[in-house]
């Protein structure tokens, strides 16, 4: 008898809840708990951290846990490192479900950097109209480049205002059309997009946006990851749990 938990967070991790859902495979879906009203899936869901590696064993045991699949955000590393320890340590079968890293096509006009600070560091300069589309965790470490005014679109409103002088705040959670991101990237006047290599579909159409106005980005290059198998498509995850007998729970 399977049980699967499946770390969420992306638009990858709910096509495969769908999928699991849809087979009647015992699956829980886990959210750090980063977000307010997190989307409703269709398989139980849990919240919040593990405590560690040492927590997240506890719970593949405790739960006897057949199959870990990684498909957390590219830039969770250390849920992701987590993962791939906790899963040795407990002898659970072990996957991730990632995407590909975008790259860059006919038209783009990129910058790659290798982290947030870095990006900050490249931010240095005479002031310019930015689009700060990288969430709430990390805005704080642009108030050393206060010179830009910054559009900022986080998923909930923050308790505090951001420490960036000049700002203007979106509320909105993805996935976002091309539509919609050219109509900001016009409305606000925006000169530089600043994002991280997710990948996927979800983050991508301000990229497009991006593209088509002729307008910069600065992108973000993603955390290095521990070495470990990766699928690509939820079809591939239900095919290797298919094909990946549970080990021996509990021994
Ligand atoms: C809590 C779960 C689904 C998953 C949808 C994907 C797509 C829409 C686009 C921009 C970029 C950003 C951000 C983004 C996108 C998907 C996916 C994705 C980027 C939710 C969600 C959780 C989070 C956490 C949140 C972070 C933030 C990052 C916003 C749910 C909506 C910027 C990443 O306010 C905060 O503290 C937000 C924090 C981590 C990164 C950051 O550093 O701020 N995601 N996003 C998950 C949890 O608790 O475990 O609320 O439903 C999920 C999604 N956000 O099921 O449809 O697959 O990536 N998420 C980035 O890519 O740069 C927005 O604005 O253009
Ligand atoms: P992170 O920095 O890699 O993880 C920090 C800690 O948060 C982990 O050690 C773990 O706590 C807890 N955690 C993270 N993901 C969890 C999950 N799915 N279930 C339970 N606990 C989790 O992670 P993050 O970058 O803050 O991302 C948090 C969540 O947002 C993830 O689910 C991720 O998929 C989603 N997300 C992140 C981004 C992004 O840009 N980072 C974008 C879209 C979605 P313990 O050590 O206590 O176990």
């Amino acid at each position: 008898m399977h049980h699967i938990l499946l770390l969420g967070g992306t638009t990858e991790a709910s096509a495969l809840a769908r999928l699991l859902g849809a087979q009647g495979i015992s699956a829980t879906l886990s959210y750090a708990g980063r977000t307010e009203n997190p989307r409703p899936q269709p398989v139980p869901c849990r919240i919040g951290g593990f405590g560690g590696v040492e927590g997240l064993v506890a719970y593949l045991r405790e739960h006897r846990v057949t199959h870990l699949v990684d498909a957390t955000h590219p830039f969770a590393a250390r849920m992701s490192a987590h993962a791939a320890a906790a899963a040795r340590i407990a002898g659970v079968p072990f996957v991730a479900l990632t995407r590909p890293a975008w790259r860059m096509e006919q038209g783009d006009n990129w910058t790659g950097v290798a982290g947030i600070e870095e990006a900050v560091a490249a931010l240095a300069g005479p002031p310019r109209r930015v689009l700060l589309a990288l969430g709430r965790m990390h805005v704080d470490a642009f108030a050393a480049q206060p010179q830009h005014h910054y559009l900022l679109r986080f998923v909930d409103a923050p308790d505090a205002p951001p420490l960036l002088p000049d700002h203007h705040l979106v509320v909105d959670r993805g996935p976002f059309s091309v539509a919609g991101d050219r109509a900001l990237l016009c409305d606000h006047a925006i000169d530089l997009v600043v994002s991280k290599n997710a990948g996927g579909t979800g983050a991508q159409a301000k990229l497009i946006a991006a593209r088509e106005l002729g307008l910069p980005v600065l992108m973000i290059e993603r955390p290095a990851m521990p070495d470990r198998r990766e699928l690509f498509r939820p079809e591939e995850v239900l095919d290797w749990i298919a094909h990946t007998p549970a080990t021996e729970r509990g021994v």
